[in-house]
């Protein structure tokens, strides 16, 4: 009887620990040393459907010396985060393609996850995935056609999945496999936030389709003050 009542109460506590949202996190800024690479226009105009407005290219995309378009993630730690993370699966990344350019351009996917392919343009696109230089599947997706369900990728964390239109060639957008919820994406201020870690030591990757990736290990205290860490991380011209 009494064994019972210490199960059910350490059932409960159990329960309750993971009904409370871990206030922790790491927040930081991604840095880009040194002078900002002219961005040119893509030349879009072998398909009117894509659009007349003038786009830049999104190579390299530095704004007061802060840099977008770089996927964080934490990659290991103690606690390790895919311990911390809930096991509900994830709903599939939606991709769109409008404009003859994809939304997201980065995104992570996490195991079990897959990719909704979404044709929002009036052309036609092909989409084809490629994987350490392997080609994995080329798709054609015409104007109004329904979405395409991707599965989940095999592969391992950090291993990334190129995706592209053999229509358009300036199209490409980047699926970073990771292992755990715990991620984000840096926007054109270089800022990106990451939350509900508790206190522990991690591990933060920061990747650039075209820099690199690059490491640093963070420490997340405990007590209020110290639940959000701040990480700095640089990139510069390779
Ligand atoms: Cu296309």
């Amino acid at each position: 009887m009494r064994l019972v009542a210490v199960v059910a109460a350490l059932l409960a506590s159990t329960a309750l620990a993971r009904a409370e949202p871990v206030p922790g996190g790491i927040k930081g800024t991604v840095i880009f040393e040194g002078e900002a690479p002219d961005r040119p226009a893509i030349d879009r105009k072998s398909d009117p459907a894509c659009g007349t407005a003038t786009r830049l290219s999104d190579d390299i995309v530095v704004t007061k010396g802060k840099l977008a378009g770089v996927v964080v993630r934490v990659t290991g730690g103690t606690p390790p985060p895919e311990r911390v993370a809930p096991k509900d699966s994830l709903p599939p990344v939606v991709l769109e393609q409008k404009d003859c350019g994809y939304a997201p351009r980065l995104f992570v996917l996490i195991p079990g996850q897959g990719v909704t392919v979404r044709n929002s343009d009036n052309t036609f696109h092909t989409i084809t995935g490629t994987l350490h230089g392997k080609q994995l599947f080329n798709k054609p997706q015409p104007k109004q056609a329904a979405d395409i369900a991707l599965g989940p990728p095999a592969g391992r964390p950090g291993d990334v999945l190129e995706l592209a239109c053999n229509v358009h060639p300036w199209m490409h957008a980047y699926g970073v496999l990771g292992d755990n919820p715990f991620h984000a994406v840096t926007g054109e201020d270089g800022a990106f936030e990451i939350t509900g870690l508790p206190p522990g030591k991690y591990t933060l990757e920061a990747w650039h389709p075209i820099l690199g990736t690059r490491t640093l290990d963070v420490v997340i205290g405990k007590g209020p003050n110290k639940a959000i860490a701040n990480a700095r991380l640089s990139f510069r011209r390779p």
